[in-house]
């Protein structure tokens, strides 16, 4: 029987490959994210071309009244999950602490952190049914910090404190918990963040090869494809370029 996985933020980056990634191993995906067109169409797209099953989760992680509807209310042949990946996710803004936005930080606390734990909460007893495995998507910047990054680095770091959390927590159940903290990706991550400037956003890439969504979806797929009894706790992916968090080595052919 195949199984089934639950990610969140699936129109896009990371997501969108994980979700891709997934279908090619033969998973069953509940796929979520806000812009609802974008998940019809992607959901159309897998099933056709890797014959699998898809369920559309059209609900803001922000909102837990509609998170926990939506997952106690899932029709009965989706009630059997066995893979969460935690990945819906932004920054949003650049500014030091002094100039920032407080929309900016509600909007990162919100999603990063209290959306995370939102589809955790409901799921968990579901995964524990299934002996299932979370795997959340933090950051380097959830390991170290970076001038303006501040409140998006704190989100991340209480990703990788939820992460060790979860996984002293579900220790006893058989439930597994990993993350996967990427450096520098280009997805539409740089457009969110810098409120929709893609010409500041490409720049961000410029002049050395960042990542890209599949070698983050690559680096799930090893984490969720280990035997039973090995659980990686968490992975750090950066570029070749990027040694630290904040730093990149520019027009070096790197
Ligand atoms: P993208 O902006 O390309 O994708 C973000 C995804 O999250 C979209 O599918 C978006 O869907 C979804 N999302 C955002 N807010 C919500 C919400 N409130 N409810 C439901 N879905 C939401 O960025 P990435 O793929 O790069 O980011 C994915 C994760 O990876 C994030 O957690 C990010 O912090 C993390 N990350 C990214 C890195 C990078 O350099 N790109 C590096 C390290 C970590 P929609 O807008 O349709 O709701
Ligand atoms: C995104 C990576 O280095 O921009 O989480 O913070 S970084």
């Amino acid at each position: 029987m195949n199984k089934t996985a639950l990610i969140t933020g699936t129109t896009s980056g990371i997501g969108q490959a994980t979700a891709r990634t997934l279908a090619e191993n033969g998973f069953n995906l509940i796929l979520n994210g806000r812009r609802l067109e974008r998940l019809e169409d992607q959901a159309k797209e897998l099933c056709k071309e890797f014959g699998i099953k898809t369920y559309l989760m059209h609900v803001d992680v922000r909102d837990s009244d509609a998170v926990e509807s939506y997952i106690r209310n899932l029709p009965k042949e989706w009630k059997s999950i066995d893979v969460l990946v935690n990945n819906a996710g932004l920054a949003a803004g650049l500014q030091n602490i002094e100039n920032g936005s407080i929309d900016h930080w509600n909007r990162m606390i919100d999603t990063n952190i209290k959306g995370l734990l939102f589809v955790s909460k409901v799921m968990i007893p579901i995964l524990k049914e299934s002996k299932g495995h979370i795997v959340n998507i933090g950051s380097i910047a959830g390991k170290e910090v970076y001038p303006n990054g501040n409140v998006y680095c704190g989100t991340k770091h209480m990703v990788d404190a939820l992460n060790k959390a979860l996984r002293r927590e579900l220790a006893e159940s058989g439930v597994k918990v990993s993350s996967v903290n990427p450096g520098a990706v280009e997805t539409e991550f740089s457009v969110v963040r810098l409120d929709g400037d893609s010409e500041k956003a490409a720049a961000v890439y410029d002049g050395f090869e960042n990542l890209v969504a599949q070698d983050i979806a690559d680096a799930i797929w090893f984490v969720l494809s280990r035997p039973r009894h090995v659980n990686i706790n968490e992975l750090i992916i950066m570029p070749t370029a990027q040694p630290v968090a904040g730093q990149v080595i520019r027009n070096k052919g790197l």
